[in-house]
Formats: structure tokens, C-alpha cells, sequence
């Protein structure tokens, strides 16, 4: 075997030099002229573009290999079956889970949260006792829980962040305690790019035996998850925000966990038996995939991680690293801009206000120059509050944005002060 063979593809991927023009070629929707400008797509906290080799797996299951999963004896069905299952492999190495029946797919971030909520939640909060969360979560992880407190009777607590948008962990573990069931917190804020201290967080809850729901659909696409390094009991994200399909995504549990869980629909697939007396449930991950799952989008996301992979985890991280740091470098020095999210550790999210022009009116006039970029209080209210402001102009980075863009944005927002001048 030669020394280049030991080393594992994805490692010796990583070592190639980062060629971003040649991953553009990846993805034909960057080709795209807006108002006659080229495309800058600066919205991939909302949604990322898609490489060829994921719509090309998508295709191909159609073409190929479409049937019903986990019930045929006929040669589609088995194909089907196997391919499915062989994503879960590909998904469980993607976040280092234990076991592939400890990957569930959902329909996205939220529906995984919801299953949680649903589920374990339902089972483990009473009356009286406390889901914890911070101040800097999506919707997707605040309303589930307060849904399940509201029908029990119990308290959602909320972790106060600093100015820079940064979790103040003294105040996190003081407000752990004997009533707390439940720890939900995002990796990373999609509103102001803030990376949590997931590790001190969770040993922290383990330590007063609580267990904690990561919502990962900020991290997932950006820098490397270790469900066993975290520690972490449950790990929720979606596949369309790192490169795959809409309406899949995957909620990781903890195998001791999810098999004292109740189920969270019923229907076909996740049932061993059925008479009108009683109903008995198929093993995990089966038990929590109630009826036909979205096969072709788990074909999709499959193909995605592989796409990640193929570049390496590390270098995608350390290029959108790059560019936040030459962004926030760039369009910090605009007069009138006030960065909205700080914090020492972050992730591909630039968040900003500019003077007393209208988020809005900014997003208008940027995609006048083809800039595409979210505003809005991007379903994290609390985190507007938590500010003062109505909204920010969100411009969240991925693996094929270049400094150019970055450029450009600064343009487009002087563009803007001088229309507002
Ligand atoms: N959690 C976080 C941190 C998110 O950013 C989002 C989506 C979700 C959960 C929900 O994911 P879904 O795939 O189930 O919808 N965030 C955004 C955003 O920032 N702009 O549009 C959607």
C-alpha cells in the first residue's frame, strides 16, 4: 500500500489546495444573472444552492431505482431499501453517531425537534418542571417547547446572551436545576453566527442529569459534528441548508433514549404488529419513520454529505471562516453599520443594521445588484428584542462564495447610504 493509499480520501482531500472558482462549476445556479449582474447568493442560512452531483442523485433515483422501501421482495424495492439505508451509514459517519439506528429521518430541523418535544418531552415535563433554552433561538426551537409547556403546566427558562451575542454560561448553569428536564440550544445562531460552548454546556446539564437537544441546522453545513465528542442526546439538522434536498433532515438520538421514547406517529413502517386490541412497534430507527419517507431526498442528502466530504469539513470551515473574517473586516468599516452578533466564536453569519435605513430597503436595493441576502428577524424575535431592532440584513456565507462577493456587498451597501444620503 503506498503512503497517499493509508491516508483516507477525505483527509487527503482536505490537503488539496481550495480551488473555489472550481467549485462554483458544482453548482449550475450560480451561473444565474439577477437584474443583469452576476448572482450573488449570500442567503445559505435560509437555504444553500445545490451541486450538480445532488441533483444528479436525485434524477437518478427516479430514473433508477424508485420504489416503496422497507416492504417489496421485487428488485426495486430491495434497491430502494438498501440505498436507503446505506445514506443512514453515510449520515451516522457524518456526526459520528454510535449506531445507524440512532439516525432518524425527518423532514427537516424542525420536525426533528417537534419529535423530540412530542415524545420525550411529552413523557419526562410535568407540572411545574422546566425546559431550559437561550435567548439566541430559532423559532423552530423555541415554540415546541413552549407548545409542551403550555399543555403541562411547566416553565421554559431562557439562558441570557451578552452584547456581542454571546451565552453567558454562569447564568446557563444557575439556571439548571432540580426541575429542569430538558436543555434545547442551538450550535450555532442563525441570526447572529454565534458557535455555542456546546461541550461546557452539556456536561454542565449532564451534571444535574439533564439531557440536551442540539439544534444543529447552523453547524451541520459549517464546521464538524461529533454527537459522541459533544456528548449530546439528541442532534437535530437539515439537509437543505448543507448542500442537500428540501424536506429532509435528521434528528440523531441516543440509542438508550430513543428506545424508551413513545413513538411520535403512528402508521406504516413503524409498527411490528397491529390488531384493534394492540399495537406493537418496529425497532429503531423504524419505530420514529411512520409511513413512506421522502426516499429520492435521502438519496439527495446523501449525496450532499458526500459532496462535503469529498472537499473536507475542515477546509469548507476554514474558507467561510476566511470570508467572515474579511466581511465583517469590510462591511464593519462602512459608516453608519452596526454589526448585530459579535461573538468570539462564530460561523458564516455576517448580521448588520445600517443608520436608520430599513433592513428592508437595504435587501431591496442589494438585489438591484444581484446581492441576495436575507432581512428580517430571520424567526428569532427574541434575539431582535434582545437588540433594540426591528430586523438586520443577514448575510450568511457557503463553501462557493469568494472575497469578490464580499466586495461587492460592501459596494451594494455604500450604494445604499448614498441613495439614503
Ligand atoms: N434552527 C435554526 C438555527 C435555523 O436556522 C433554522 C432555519 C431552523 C432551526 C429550522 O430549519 P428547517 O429546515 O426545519 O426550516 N433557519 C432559517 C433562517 O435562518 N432563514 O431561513 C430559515
Amino acid at each position: 500500500m503506498t503512503a497517499a493509499a493509508a491516508v483516507p480520501i477525505r483527509e487527503r482531500a482536505a490537503n488539496k489546495t481550495f480551488d473555489v472558482e472550481r467549485i462554483r462549476q458544482d453548482f449550475p445556479i450560480l451561473r444565474t444573472k439577477v437584474h443583469g449582474h452576476p448572482l450573488v447568493y449570500l442567503d445559505n442560512a435560509a437555504t444553500s444552492q445545490k451541486p450538480q452531483t445532488v441533483i444528479d442523485a436525485l434524477v437518478r433515483y427516479y430514473e433508477g431505482e424508485n420504489a416503496n422501501i422497507h416492504r417489496g421482495v421485487h428488485y426495486l424495492s430491495e434497491l430502494a431499501t438498501a440505498e436507503f439505508e446505506k445514506a443512514r451509514e453515510t449520515v451516522r459517519a457524518f456526526v459520528n453517531a454510535a449506531r445507524a439506528s440512532e439516525i432518524v429521518f425527518t423532514r427537516g430541523t424542525t420536525e426533528a425537534i417537534n419529535l423530540v418535544a412530542q415524545t420525550y418531552g411529552r413523557v419526562h415535563v410535568g407540572a411545574g418542571d422546566e425546559v431550559l433554552i437561550t435567548a439566541m433561538e430559532h423559532h423552530s426551537n423555541i415554540v415546541p417547547w413552549q407548545l409542551l409547556c403550555e399543555e403541562k403546566g411547566a416553565k421554559l427558562r431562557v439562558a441570557p446572551i451578552n452584547d456581542a451575542g454571546e451565552l453567558l454560561l454562569e447564568e446557563f448553569e444557575k439556571l439548571l436545576g432540580p426541575r429542569t428536564k430538558v436543555v434545547a440550544v442551538a450550535h450555532v445562531s442563525n441570526a447572529l453566527g454565534t458557535i455555542n460552548p456546546l461541550k461546557q454546556m452539556i456536561a454542565m446539564a449532564h451534571a444535574h442529569g439533564v439531557p440536551v437537544v442540539v439544534d444543529g441546522a447552523q453547524a451541520a453545513p459549517h464546521i464538524a459534528v461529533d454527537v459522541q465528542e459533544l456528548d449530546c442526546d439528541f442532534y437535530a439538522f437539515s439537509g437543505h441548508k448543507m448542500y442537500g434536498p428540501t424536506g429532509i433532515g435528521v434528528l440523531y438520538g441516543r440509542h438508550a433514549l430513543l428506545e424508551a421514547m413513545p413513538p411520535y406517529q403512528g402508521g406504516g413502517d413503524m409498527i411490528s404488529s397491529v390488531t384493534f386490541e394492540k399495537t406493537t412497534y418496529n425497532k429503531l430507527p423504524h419505530k420514529f419513520e411512520a409511513g413512506t419517507p421522502d426516499m429520492a431526498g435521502v438519496a439527495g442528502l446523501k449525496a450532499a454529505i458526500e459532496y462535503m466530504n469529498g472537499i473536507g469539513i475542515a477546509k469548507i470551515a476554514a474558507h467561510e471562516h476566511g470570508l467572515l473574517e474579511y466581511a465583517t473586516e469590510v462591511v464593519g468599516a462602512i459608516e453608519g453599520v452596526r454589526l448585530i452578533g459579535t461573538a468570539r466564536e462564530k460561523a458564516s453569519v455576517l448580521s448588520f443594521v445600517l443608520d436608520e435605513v430599513h433592513p428592508h430597503d437595504i435587501g431591496t436595493i442589494l438585489d438591484q445588484q444581484g446581492i441576495a441576502v436575507r432581512t428580517g428577524h430571520h424567526c428569532a424575535q427574541p434575539v431582535m428584542e434582545r437588540f433594540s431592532i426591528p430586523a438586520t440584513v443577514r448575510a450568511s456565507f457557503a463553501v462557493y462564495n469568494m472575497r469578490a462577493e464580499v466586495d461587492a456587498l460592501a459596494r451594494g451597501i455604500r450604494k445604499v447610504r448614498e441613495v439614503f444620503a
